[in-house]
């Protein structure tokens, strides 16, 4: 007898409800479910992929210990073996306490990937995990993502989290740059997969939509305008933006006029950049500059929101301040059909701080922002010695081999850590380098509620989704693997036996009454639709009242906020930061005063490489037969004249090269790239030796970041660049890439 489950989907930011239909254990079916208060039904394929990660015979569902053949370094040969839980969690523990006891906290650091924002349990253990390592050396996944939002945030609105969100549903004109929402269904703006229908009902009620984009992606069939733009050039393309609006007189703060700092700034610092030389590097017209400056002034509402094609860029920074500096100069700040403000059920904000600049980093000196430092310089920090240098990890839901820029740079440097535990479900190309993998609970064993990406909500509203089957025991959580380790790492870290005795005491409270369940009925509880002390507050929200609603609660239109809830401490809308003010001369002085041109005199990389999302994957989905078969999407796009002067022909195998390395695959010739840039997909590249993967490895692609260079970042934020990367293409035969480019390449022996 089938039965039917709703929860959501977590893949992405998204949040589509899923209907899962299954006959006990036996998965039958995965759709989108009509009822969902978001989604209504729409899905993306990836979420079908589900069921055969909750299937895959290479998940691992034990831990899995190396066992190395020399016990000075690591090798590709050596074994795994499987062991007892409770061994796992003493010998990971055991290990880095030995590590800090030697060497000092900042011995050892964690790193946590994507998986993280999508994971309650992860989430919640996050501040715990950095209070308890208690080390300088913390990295995420967000340098090689959205830093630059979060940066722009805490500089303009006072918190890192506190984020604007664009008013898709009532908009009247939507600029839109560097984001591909017919594939990635919109990020940092969670509609459920359907925002290219929003796209074309903003134009159904006479409003207007722009896309700015090197690529003509798959979005641009749902916009009125598509413009080509050189890739990095964004931020003079928004200058070009703001001098015309001030120039034509028709800046206006609007409501919040009094509730701004810097205003009189703007004008003078955007009137420096000359528009025909904008127009010139952007490669866009400066008749379309000016118009489109125009149309959005006048427009009865207007959002201009920007995602990964303006924030992996090297001047990410500069980009999402300017494009909110276009928002509130129009006065489309808090406004309806302008950026707005969710309302979260829990109120997230509270959970977490924001923070710039009160340590460094010890080899290069970047600053901390809130309490991480930017995942470019873990392989500095992993490989110069002295006091301080990082030698054992705690890595968690992410795979930087692959998806972090010059991966090849993080793979050499986790080979010489001294102790890496992973907390992971697979044995991949970063988890190889582990000396433990711990593995959670599979996708349908857990609860889900996210925490993070309601801060991205569309509509306010809340779901949650309980576990669809029981895990086959021994099995734990990703909330119970990091609880477990760091109450071990504490207690056998501790000299005096009184503290010893505190912190086994405070453990075992904690693994015996704090679940992830009792703290999400809290959350709830004290958020702003809960109730909090009052008992007789009716209708108030519960974990209760979600389980009872499979499909999620409405809980209202996003609505104005400011200038209130601003965490800024003068409670004023900072336009003008001085952080980001001094970022321009970097803009000016490669654009304006002849860098990218002494950069091009000298290089031999004529093009450009900007990066993709394919419908069907995301990262380690690759795991997922049905979501990989067929033709391999990876391929490099590159356009028709470029494609001639090179002798490329549709069958051709190509090289691209870098500066940092090159790689082998076929092409895409089409017109729909820009002239000058090459584009491809990313988070490819399983032909790495010593990885248990079948299914991924079956159709390895190769890796987008064996090409991109870590020692080009966002100086500002810290951020990786993936996109805009200098390389070289040549043809080098025909037909498709029979052995993975770079296998000579790959690592032959780790040393310890
Ligand atoms: N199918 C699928 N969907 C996903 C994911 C996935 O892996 N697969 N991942 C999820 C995650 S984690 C994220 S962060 C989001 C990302 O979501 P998006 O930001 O929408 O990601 P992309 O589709 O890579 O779109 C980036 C766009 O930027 C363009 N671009 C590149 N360089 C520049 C530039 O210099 N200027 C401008 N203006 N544009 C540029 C590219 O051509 C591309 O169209 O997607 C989420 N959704
Ligand atoms: N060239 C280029 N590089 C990019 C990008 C680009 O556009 N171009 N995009 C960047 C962006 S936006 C992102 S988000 C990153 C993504 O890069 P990563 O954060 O590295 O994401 P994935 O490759 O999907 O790896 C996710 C890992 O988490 C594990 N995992 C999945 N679910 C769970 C779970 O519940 N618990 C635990 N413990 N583990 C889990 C998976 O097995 C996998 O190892 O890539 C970035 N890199
Ligand atoms: S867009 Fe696809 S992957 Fe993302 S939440 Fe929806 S179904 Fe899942
Ligand atoms: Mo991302």
């Amino acid at each position: 007898m089938s039965q039917l489950h709703y929860r959501t989907c977590h893949l992405c930011e998204t949040m589509c409800g899923i209907e899962v239909e299954h006959d006990g254990e036996q998965i039958l079916a995965i759709r989108g479910d009509k009822d969902d208060v978001l989604s209504q039904g729409n899905i993306c394929p990836k979420a079908t992929g589900l069921q055969d990660i909750h299937r895959d015979p290479d998940r691992l569902r034990k831990p899995l210990k190396r066992v190395r053949k020399s016990p000075a370094s690591k090798s590709p040969d050596d074994e795994w073996v499987e062991v007892e839980w409770e061994d796992a969690f003493d010998y990971a523990a055991q290990q880095l306490a030995s590590i800090q006891r030697e060497f000092g906290m900042d011995a050892i650091g964690s790193y946590c990937g994507r998986s993280t924002a999508h994971n309650i349990g992860l989430l919640l253990s996050v501040d715990a995990l950095r209070r308890i390592v208690g080390s300088k050396n913390v990295y995420t996944g967000s340098t090689v993502d959205q830093m630059p939002h979060n940066f722009v945030w805490h500089h303009m609105l006072g918190h890192q989290f506190f984020g604007t969100v664009p008013d898709i549903n009532r908009t009247r004109y939507y600029l839109m740059l560097g984001t591909n929402p017919k594939i990635s269904n919109g990020a940092m703006m969670s509609t459920g997969a359907n925002t290219y229908k929003k796209l074309n009902e903003i134009r159904a009620r006479g409003g207007k939509t722009v896309l700015i984009d090197p690529r003509r992606n798959e979005s641009a069939p749902y916009m009125d305008e598509h413009h080509f733009i050189r890739p990095n050039t964004d931020a003079l393309f928004l200058l070009g933006i703001i001098q015309t609006i001030f120039a034509r007189g028709l800046a206006t703060p609007g409501r919040l006029g009094d509730h701004i700092t810097g205003w009189d700034e703007i004008e003078p610092m955007a009137a420096q950049f000359d528009i025909d030389r904008i127009s010139e590097v952007t490669g866009i017209a400066r008749a379309d500059i000016e118009r489109i400056a125009v149309e959005f002034a006048s427009a009865e509402s207007a959002v201009c929101y920007g995602r990964t094609g303006v924030s992996m860029v090297e001047f990410g920074g500069l980009c999402h301040w300017l494009m909110q500096v276009v928002n509130i100069i129009t006065g489309n700040m808090d406004e309806e059909g302008g950026m707005m403000f969710p309302l979260t059920a829990i109120d997230s904000l509270s959970l977490s701080h924001s923070s710039w600049d009160r340590y460094r980093s010890r080899v290069s000196g970047r600053p901390e922002f809130s309490g991480e430092l930017p995942l470019a310089v873990m392989p500095e920090e992993i490989r110069t010695p002295g006091e301080g240098q990082l030698r054992g990890l705690i890595a968690v839901a992410g795979n930087p081999v692959l998806s972090m820029a010059d991966g090849t740079r993080t793979e050499e440097a986790l080979q010489h850590l001294q102790f890496m535990v992973s907390v992971d479900y697979y044995l991949n190309e970063t988890t190889r380098f582990a000396d433990i993998i711990l593995p959670p609970v599979g996708p349908f064993e857990k609860g889900h509620y996210d925490l993070f990406y309601h801060l991205y909500d569309t509509i306010n509203w809340s779901k949650y989704s309980p576990p669809l089957f029981a895990p086959e025991e021994p099995a734990h959580t990703d909330f119970e693997i990091l609880t477990e380790i760091l109450k071990r790492l504490a207690i056998k870290r501790a000299r005096k036996p009184i503290r010893k005795w505190r912190y086994r005491r405070i453990g075992s409270l904690v693994s015996r009454h704090v679940t992830v369940d009792r703290v999400l009925a809290l959350g709830l509880r004290f958020g702003p639709y809960g109730k909090g002390l009052n008992p007789f507050k009716r209708d108030a929200l519960s974990l209760q009242k979600l389980k009872e609603n499979s499909h999620g609660l409405f809980l209202g239109d996003l609505e104005r906020c400011l200038p209130q809830r601003l965490f800024t401490s003068d409670k004023k809308i900072h336009l003008a930061p001085r952080v980001l003010l001094d970022d321009l001369p970097r803009l000016r002085a490669r654009y304006f005063d002849g860098g990218e041109e002494a950069l091009q005199a000298d290089s031999e990389f004529d093009l450009k490489i900007i990066s993709r999302l394919t419908n069907r994957t995301l990262g380690w989905m690759h795991h997922s037969h049905r979501l990989v078969k067929g033709k391999n999407p990876c391929q490099l796009m590159i356009h028709p004249e470029d494609a001639a002067a090179r002798s490329i022909e549709t069958d051709s195998l190509v090289r691209v090269t870098s500066r940092r390395s090159s790689i082998e695959l076929p092409v895409t010739i089409s017109a729909d790239i820009m002239p000058g840039v090459v584009c491809m997909p990313h988070l490819w590249g399983h032909n790495r030796p010593g990885t248990r993967q079948r299914v991924a490895n079956a159709t390895p692609g190769v890796s987008m970041n064996d090409l991109t260079d870590i020692s080009v970042i966002d100086e500002l934020t810290g951020n990786a660049v993936v996109h805009g990367v200098p390389v070289r293409v040549d043809a080098v035969g025909k037909g498709q890439a029979t052995e993975p480019a770079h296998a000579d390449e790959t690592v032959e022996e780790f040393v310890a």
